[in-house]
């Protein structure tokens, strides 16, 4: 089983992650984590915090001399931020004598759409601080970090894993259009939005700034697709071993995420039948199975199973909750109404959620992989993955003539 556990507030000393599962003599590539936590960082409309902060992975157990060896992989990544913070988020009882930062006054006016009332209420808190620093999206570095293994772990396996964003607000990729694994892979890692249109991005950017002018915030849908996913991930026989119902609970986990879709998603619900289902066509070119799907409306995932197609699935992000010009809200001291409280954030993080997408599915793929192929070395999982695509390959070929000898 692939899991992880994060720990750490968004200005505490640091994030922390332990990730386990991963099986032994997996080469690890640390660049490559650095590489997604900046891509997380970027895109347009973030805050000044992803000014401050430069993120890097320090992986500190179940690593050897560069490859992973079966153990809890726990990796730290420090908070920049934290010299400014000190003074108010100290773990002991009082700060250290050397502490730096400000020592800021306690948050009473919970903001709309962010954990703040819901937070203070669940767990008896009066400085709505202690919720939002654990509920912020912060944390999503974490996941990043540990989701760089798990993409690791996929590639040695021939799965590969991209995002791109369709929409920001009400601007979106024109009508009908349907974006490619190698679209979406050619996406620089520095593109604003990681939409792959021009003239759309034009005026996703358009959008963000006329929000920022006006103090508020834009939501959007990323959409992660995965290429190379063998057939057979996931299963029917149980509900909660579904592999689309698993990928749709680790995207839903992020936040600010409001709605998932599988495939063409809830398009689904408003064609007929014959509009929606991926025929299935006889195919000799040489493939692991000797069928093609035409379309793949249903994102690679039918009954549950990964059925050999790429899987796509979606997200749909609400606006940032906090505004800069502030929605109603009751100051908790006073009782009285008042404007929501202001912390620092991003007018849109929108394509930081693609990054996070791609991250989630990750780790839920390597999951899937690992339960079905097993093994605790990575050569052990290899061997199974190739005698499995040999033997599927293998029958679905032979069992149309097998079947006049059985008669
Ligand atoms: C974020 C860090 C946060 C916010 C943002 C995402 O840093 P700070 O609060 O210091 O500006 O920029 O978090 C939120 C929008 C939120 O609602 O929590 C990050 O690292 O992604």
């Amino acid at each position: 089983m692939v899991r992880f556990l994060t720990a750490g507030e968004s200005h505490g000393r640091a994030l922390v992650v332990i990730l386990e599962g991963i099986p032994a003599g997996l080469p690890i590539d640390i660049d490559s984590i650095t590489r997604d936590l900046k891509r997380r960082q970027g895109g347009y409309g973030r805050g000044r915090r992803m000014a401050i902060e430069s993120d890097r992975a320090d992986i500190i157990s179940g690593v050897r001399a560069g490859q992973t060896i079966g153990g809890p992989i726990a990796m730290l990544i420090e908070n920049r931020d934290w010299v400014n913070w000190q003074r108010t988020m100290h773990t002991g009882p009082e700060p250290a004598p050397n502490a730096t930062g400000a020592n800021r006054a306690p948050v009473t006016r919970p903001r709309p759409g962010h954990a703040d009332l819901a937070g203070i209420a669940k767990y008896a808190r009066d400085d709505v601080r202690d919720i939002l620093e654990r509920a912020s999206a912060r944390e999503t570095a974490a996941r990043v970090a540990a989701g760089a293994i798990a993409r690791q772990l996929l590639a040695a396996a021939g799965i590969r894993i991209t995002s791109h964003v369709f929409s920001i607000g009400s601007v979106h990729l024109p009508e009908g259009t349907t974006v490619s694994f190698a679209q979406a892979e050619a996406l620089p890692d520095d593109s604003p939005l990681r939409c792959v249109d021009e003239e759309t991005t034009r005026q996703m950017i358009e959008v963000i700034d006329a929000a920022k002018a006006a103090g508020d915030t834009m939501g959007g849908g990323v959409e992660v697709i995965a290429t190379g996913v063998p057939i057979g991930l996931g299963s029917y026989v149980q509900w909660d071993r579904k592999l689309d119902g698993r990928l749709a609970h680790a995207l839903m986990s992020i936040p600010a995420i409001k709605a998932v879709g599988v495939g063409i998603g809830p398009e689904a619900a408003a064609r007929p039948g014959s509009r929606v289902h991926d025929e299935i066509v006889l195919d000799t070119s040489g493939g692991v199975m000797p069928f093609a799907r035409p379309t793949n409306n249903a994102g690679g995932l039918e009954g549950g199973v990964t059925n050999g197609e790429d899987v796509r699935v979606s997200a749909w992000m609400k606006p940032i909750a906090t505004l800069m010009k502030p929605l109603r809200s009751v100051d908790l001291t006073t009782l009285t109404e008042s404007g929501a409280a202001i912390e620092r954030s991003d007018v849109c993080a929108v394509p930081a959620a693609a990054v996070v997408g791609e991250a989630m599915v990750a780790l839920t793929l390597a999951d899937a992989l690992v339960e079905k192929f097993g093994g605790d070395s990575l050569s052990e999982l290899r061997r199974s993955i190739d005698a499995w695509n040999a033997e599927v390959g293998e029958r679905l070929r032979t069992a149309k003539k097998a079947r006049p000898d059985e008669a």
